[in-house]
């Protein structure tokens, strides 16, 4: 019995099931297991306009993150926040400063009921079309978050690396980051230290406790060059893409105007995501629910024997 389906667009038909079943370029069966590839039509389309240049790649390096000059258009930025006032809605129980897992239907580790069209949004293909500059051709989505910093009590997002909690080894991220309102220097920006990807170094962090912020491990400060950190003023359409090992972070929003992030992780297919590690970092950090991510292959193979069963809970 093949009980983990393909989890298909809600516009695949019957035959385009059919279809993919037997290509087995896109889809691979071992003992009847099917990996989980989503959207299938968008898989590995590639859009021109929106590849980096070599000095923008340059830049990436050197920085750490890059706001590419393509932009998503305003009707589909206007589509993602009434997504996003739907998900409030339907999930108004819990508290908009953090989201995780928007696109989980069932509810992910926070029970968040989401929508299969937070896949859609992530998986843009001129989105794509720049990580696979960033991060290979072979791409696995294995997280999603909304930071929703709600107007003027929107928790701050202290000083930190992300891959200082992630299960994948060797640990490879790539954060795209698409704010759904305009940033500006006043509302929480995210802000990045320049250069403090280039060691490859997880740095300490400790515990600070309080309910004022969205995360708690916070990067110790001796590693912070807090003089040359730059904000990220971009406006709704725009986007950045951070590398994992950058030391970032978000000041709180007291201003009147919301300042709403959509978080997409990404991992090149060449590195593995451990679940069994994520059960026990789970432990500390429960939330997060690192123990039963579901992985979505977006584009090229998987390379590491990823396992595509877990978390797909319909
Ligand atoms: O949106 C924010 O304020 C924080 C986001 C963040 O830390 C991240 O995407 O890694």
């Amino acid at each position: 019995m093949i009980s983990n389906v393909v989890r298909a667009e809600k516009t695949c038909n019957f035959l385009a099931f059919i279809i993919i079943l037997f290509n087995t370029s896109v889809v691979k069966t071992t003992h009847l297991r099917i990996l989980v590839v989503y959207p299938i039509s968008k898989k590995d389309e590639e859009v021109s306009e929106a590849f980096l240049s070599a000095a923008e790649l340059n830049n990436y390096e050197e920085k750490g993150w890059i706001v590419p000059k393509w932009e998503f258009p305003q009707e589909l930025i206007s589509e993602m926040r009434e997504e996003y006032k739907t998900l409030l809605e339907r999930n108004s129980n819990l508290s908009p400063d953090i989201m995780m897992a928007p696109h989980q239907t069932q509810g992910g580790s926070m029970g968040v009921i989401g929508s299969d069209k937070w896949l859609d949004f992530a998986t843009h293909p001129a989105a794509m079309t720049i990580a696979r500059q960033l991060i290979g051709p072979d791409i696995i989505l294995w997280g999603t978050t909304i930071f929703g910093k709600p107007p003027q009590n929107g928790k701050e997002t202290p000083w930190h690396q992300d891959g200082f909690y992630y299960p994948i080894k060797p640990l490879d991220v790539l954060t795209l980051w698409i704010p759904l309102d305009d940033v500006t220097p006043e509302n929480g920006p995210m802000k990045f230290i320049p250069g403090s990807h280039k060691t490859r170094k997880i740095f300490s962090h400790s515990w600070w406790e309080g309910k004022d912020k969205t995360i708690n491990m916070v990067c110790d400060s001796e590693h912070l060059d807090l003089v040359n950190a730059e904000p990220l003023i971009i406006r709704a359409g725009q986007m950045s893409f951070h590398d994992v090992y950058m030391i970032h972070g978000s000041q709180a929003n007291l201003t009147h105007r919301r300042r709403a992030a959509f978080v997409v992780r990404l991992m090149p297919a060449s590195s593995f995501y451990d679940h069994k590690l994520g059960l026990e970092i789970g432990r500390k950090h429960p939330l997060q629910g690192y123990g039963e991510r579901p992985l979505y292959l977006v584009s090229g193979d998987d390379k590491a024997g990823n396992n595509f069963e877990i978390g797909h809970l319909n």
